[in-house]
């Protein structure tokens, strides 16, 4: 019986494993690296270990570091999730040599799924469909030009040991086939060291359905049903769910048939998925169905699965490597309603999805109930580290039916509030209400597809956005100037009192903000009893009533304000005479941007002036200067040179200089 479970992972599948260990008495132990000493999935855990520095190659990835935590802290079983150790055989086979039990397959599965030209001839020996093609050794390139011939064109050449669409080509006609083999070829020995290819039918139209499966070691085998994860973009999963939208119960069967016979011919113990390629062209998902790969670990979508049959994925691993039969039969499995998973990831969608790594100013989930979840391993105060993939959480809804899932979805993610990194929210909500996915016409190229729907260009800022953000800063201020009074003993003094945040009252008073490219003006009014804006459009913005469902956050001088769903990023431009204008500098110095810390150049309790540069960062292969932005003195320095901040990070702290 596993009593002590590692966990060899981070972010939200660490937590997502511990949360069922836990519930099944078995002490969980976490690993982590430097940058998450403190992150969720060290907290969750009962004990846990460093296994190294920020770079996966160092930590997560490090098999000698993670075996010895094992063996420090004594676990008789590892957990590896997915990404990092989760499919690699040699990781498999230094736990044998340790004597620690795997949670997952055996090296030797590991090793036939590995290689996708190996894969496809285990396949068709096992008589599971192939998308017509040629998968041998022989790689001369006059016969590979017959086969692609014989196979007709367009055909598809693939690196045998790809993944991820690298060493893919699409060719049209034979003409362009010698190019194209040499350019697969090219790429293939770079990324993975390793030329061979083979070469496919390619499908124009084609739905990436999966089906989950479960082995033991008893000899038992079963599928709990398929998942659809058409939404992809470079090659990535950005929707999936459970089951196939419109695919028909005799289709259902015959594909989950096919999971289980891929699995028998590698005697496949533990969870596992069996990816396919689904020609969507004449019948949707129920169209001719073509054994892609096999993926020997638990997926990333697993929580549609556990919401459309009721089962507890991680349950079932941990049964299994404790050597128990599965605990249902395939009779006994059965599927009810829709679940859709979102993944909200810190990217843009206006730069064509890139990792788009921050500081989280806020991160506020709705409430759960037995119908929505969200899994994540970041909480208010995190960095999406730049070491790690840019995933936020998994956000998921479960409904009677397709409808109802997504209406719940939708409501799920209007209703999560995540400000700060720039991410998809918007995106996966226009994504999962576009006619075509609601009608259930998904293929992967539907983000291409529709991406002037899904990406739209925004036109200015709205009113109540600005609204929530100059609310947000008037309330600082308030909070600021009464700190201050306090500090000097003054608790009822002007400066106290949020309606008067300077003892000159001002009537009027004009705040700037850069928004993207352009600068957003606008005009705070302050009556006696109530504060208006004016906008650059001439239009009146009660302060109190106008802000329209947005709420705001501060970072330094960067303002976010968001609504469902949405958000937009403001930095202030502070003018120079506000600066002068105070006593002295005060409070936190922030980084602008993420970067590197490139020179230090100054210490704790030096005296600066307005203007002096403190410290200067590098990003994006630029330098920024930090200035002070007023007399005062150095209170902290929180970096050293060469150190690398998160965008918002606190880099120095001032004091005012005493008089
Ligand atoms: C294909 C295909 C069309 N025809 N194979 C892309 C990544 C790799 N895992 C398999 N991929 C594809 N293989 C044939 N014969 C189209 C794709 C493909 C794709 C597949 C699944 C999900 C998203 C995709 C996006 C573009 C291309």
């Amino acid at each position: 019986m596993i009593e002590r479970l590692l966990i060899a992972n981070r972010g939200e599948i660490a937590v997502r494993v511990a949360r069922t260990a836990k519930r099944m008495g078995i002490h969980v132990i976490a690993v982590y690296s430097d940058t998450d000493a403190a992150a969720m999935h060290v907290a969750v855990a009962d004990e846990a270990v460093r296994i190294g520095p920020d770079a996966a190659a160092e930590s997560y990835l490090n098999i000698d570091a993670v075996i010895a935590a094992a063996r420090e802290t004594r676990a008789d079983a590892i957990h590896p999730g997915y990404g990092f150790l989760s499919e690699n055989a040699d990781f498999a086979d230094a736990c044998v040599a340790a004597e620690i039990r795997l949670v997952g397959p055996s090296a030797d599965a590991m090793r036939a799924m590995g290689d996708k030209a190996a894969s496809k001839e285990v396949m068709s020996k096992a008589d599971v469909p192939l998308v017509p093609g040629y998968h041998g050794a022989d790689q001369d390139p006059a016969m590979l030009a017959k086969q692609a011939a014989e196979i007709g064109f367009p055909v598809l050449i693939k690196a045998s040991a790809g993944g991820g669409g690298r060493g893919m080509r699409i060719v049209e006609s034979a003409d362009a086939f010698d190019e194209a083999l040499a350019a697969a070829q090219r790429e293939a020995r770079g990324a993975f060291g390793n030329d061979r290819v083979l070469i496919e039918k390619y499908l124009t139209t084609p739905r990436h359905i999966e089906v989950q499966v479960f082995g033991d070691d008893h000899g038992n085998v079963v599928h709990l049903f398929e998942r659809d994860c058409s939404l992809q973009r470079r090659y990535q999963k950005v929707v999936e769910e459970a089951p196939a939208p419109g695919m028909r119960d005799e289709r259902r069967a015959e594909i989950g048939a096919a999971a289980v016979a891929a699995a028998r011919a590698i005697d496949y113990s533990g969870a596992g998925t069996v990816e396919f390629i689904v020609d969507a062209t004449t019948d949707g998902a129920n169209g001719p169905f073509y054994f892609m790969e096999m993926n020997t670990r638990l997926q990333v979508e697993h929580p549609v699965t556990e919401f459309i049959t009721g089962l507890d994925l991680v349950e079932w691993q941990l049964l299994v490597a404790n050597g128990e039969a599965l605990p249902l039969e395939q009779g006994d499995i059965s599927l009810k309603g829709h679940a859709i998973e979102a993944r909200l990831y810190a990217e843009d969608p206006d730069r064509d999805f890139l990792p788009a790594p921050g500081h989280v100013v806020a991160f506020e989930v709705p409430e759960m109930g037995a119908s929505v979840r969200i899994d994540t391993g970041v909480a208010t105060g995190d960095d999406i580290a730049v070491s790690y993939d840019p995933m936020i959480a998994k956000v998921i809804a479960h409904g009677a039916d397709r409808d109802g899932a997504i209406a719940a979805l939708d409501g799920l993610l209007a209703a999560l509030v995540c400000a700060g990194p720039v991410t998809n929210q918007a995106f996966l909500r226009r994504a999962i209400t576009h006619p075509d996915f609601v009608c259930g016409a998904v293929d992967t190229g539907f983000i291409d597809r529709h991406r002037d729907a899904l990406i739209p260009l925004r036109d200015g800022v709205p009113d109540g956005a600005l609204a929530a953000v100059v609310a947000r800063l008037l309330a600082q201020r308030a909070r600021q100037a009464g700190d201050q009074a306090s500090a000097r003993g003054e608790a009822n003094s002007p400066w106290a009192a949020s309606d008067s945040w300077r003892a000159n009252l001002q009537n009027a008073e004009t705040l700037l903000f850069r928004d993207g490219e352009s600068e957003v003006s606008v005009c705070v009014v302050h009556d006696a009893d109530r504060v208006s804006l004016t906008l650059s459009g001439g239009q009146s913005v009660d302060l109190e009533t106008g802000c329209d469902g947005w709420s705001a956050f501060v970072l330094g001088n960067i303002y976010f304000a968001v609504a469902a769903g949405s958000q937009i990023r403001l930095e202030r431009i502070v003018a120079v005479d506000e600066a002068s204008d105070r006593a002295g500098a005060s409070g936190g110095l922030n980084a602008p941007m993420p970067g590197k810390v490139v020179r230090v150049m100054v210490a704790a309790d030096e005296q600066v002036s307005r203007g002096q540069t403190l410290m200067v960062l590098e990003a994006m292969k630029m330098e920024h200067a930090i200035t002070a932005p007023g007399d005062g003195k150095v209170a902290a320095v929180f970096f050293a040179e060469g150190d690398q901040v998160a965008e918002g990070a606190e880099l120095l702290q001032l004091e005012p200089v005493e008089d």
